[in-house]
């Protein structure tokens, strides 16, 4: 009997082994011929057993974003997603930079709560019970402490106490109103504070020359303002004339693919005026709307910066005249910017002025000074280090933004 027992346990025990084998066996012809590349990394103990691969892992995409970049990954990955990620890395997405008008107004939070607060401390100091002497004192005091400039200061205060006497009773209303006005009136709405950057009629591109000491922002703000051209449907050939470093013709590169820009350049060390000369005749060859020419401002003699930005204009010119020349001042720079405005109004004729780093200063009252100093109208400030924190310059939005509406 235990004999019987014992060979039903064995014959059990054969079978199920056969069948297993059997299974097994069958198993393994199901799965897709050699599905994994030869080139997979060494696999897991637990990979050579079937029972586990019978559920098809790889049909599951759990694959990380981490995990596609890895090469070996990449190699295991189904062809799709490898191919996905290939078009990734070759493409980059050229972006869509914001529409420029009212950019001023969705920035205004950005000109520093210090300059704010200068707007609000005049408005204040206005709006005291009694305007006595010492009311005006610092009154002017805190306009000259905005680099507003003493002369302008001077008018300002003037013209602030005639209207406030004539006023009689004043309500915070009006005085706002009558701030408002005043400080418009100081910075100008005369004058074209538009940029000319539209093709000329015989298909000629827009030249614009971006000058300026170095750090100021010049490759920057070229590159935020090849942007805002682009987005407003030009066609912008970027020149990198700061033939100093190839790095800064890789920055204002960078900036230029974003957007679809193309950029010209020229070996590392080699004449920014043949590479601003080039990148116009380019332009003219391609049919551009807008050449936008970036130059170098590291030069420690103002001859040098003379002879160089100089011949720079002249090369150009060969092509047709020069429609901007921007020069861009760093507002946290005060009235050091007043001295570099000079010198380089003596070199070239500025049209305009691009006023950087609004973001970071109280002395907003630098735009009337630089204004003044120069008789040119600042056109363009940069609020910020933001693909988009550029915008075109209004009187009008920029004290409402100072003194709050
Ligand atoms: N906060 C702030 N930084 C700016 C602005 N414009 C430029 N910058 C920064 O200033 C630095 C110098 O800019 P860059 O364009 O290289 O100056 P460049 O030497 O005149 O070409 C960079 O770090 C910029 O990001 C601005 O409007 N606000
Ligand atoms: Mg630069």
């Amino acid at each position: 009997m235990e004999y019987v027992i014992l060979a039903v346990v064995i014959a059990v025990v054969a079978i199920g082994a056969v069948t297993g084998l059997v299974v097994s066996g069958r198993r393994r012809k199901e799965l897709p011929p050699v599905e994994r590349p030869t080139t997979v990394a060494p696999t897991t103990p637990s990979e050579p057993q079937v029972g586990d691969e019978a559920a098809p892992p790889r049909e599951a995409p759990v694959q990380t974003i981490e995990e596609v970049q890895l090469p070996d990954s990449v190699e295991t990955a189904g062809a799709v997603e490898a191919v996905e990620a290939e078009q990734a890395v070759e493409a980059p997405a050229v972006e869509v930079p914001e529409p420029t008008a009212g950019r001023l107004v969705r920035l205004r939070s950005r000109l520093s709560r210090s300059q704010n607060s200068i707007g609000k401390g005049l408005l204040a100091l206005l709006s005291r019970d009694r305007l006595d002497e010492d009311t005006w004192e610092e009154i002017e005091e805190t306009l000259l402490t905005a680099d507003v400039g003493v002369a302008p200061t001077q008018e300002l205060v003037e013209r602030l106490r005639t209207r406030v006497k004539v006023l009689g009773t004043r309500t915070p209303a009006e005085l706002r109103a009558l701030l408002q006005e005043e400080l418009v009136a100081l910075i100008g709405t005369e004058a074209d504070r538009t940029l000319k950057t539209a093709k000329h009629e015989d298909g000629r591109p827009a030249v614009v020359l971006v000058v300026g000491v170095n750090g100021v922002g010049k490759t920057t703000t070229s590159g935020k303002l090849g942007r805002v051209l682009v987005a407003d449907g030009r066609t912008v050939v970027l020149g990198a004339a700061d033939t100093f470093r190839a790095a800064a013709a890789d920055q204002l590169q960078t900036w230029g693919e974003r957007v679809g820009a193309r950029t010209v350049r020229g070996p590392e060390g080699g004449d920014p005026a043949s590479v601003a000369f080039d990148a116009v005749k380019e332009a003219i060859a391609e049919g551009a709307d807008t050449v936008l020419i970036d130059t170098a401002g590291r030069l420690h003699t103002k001859t040098g910066l003379m002879d160089e930005l100089g011949k720079v204009k002249r090369v150009v010119e060969k092509h047709g005249p020069v429609d901007e020349v921007l020069l861009v001042l760093d507002a946290t720079t005060g009235q050091n910017g007043l001295v570099q405005a000079r010198v380089f109004a003596e070199v070239v004729d500025i049209t305009g002025i691009v006023l950087t780093k609004l973001d970071g200063t109280a002395k907003g009252g630098i735009v009337v000074a630089v204004q003044r100093e120069l008789g040119v109208p600042v056109k363009l400030i940069g609020l910020g280090e933001g693909a988009d924190d550029l915008a075109p310059f209004e009187p009008g939005a920029f004290v409402d933004a100072l003194i709050g509406d």
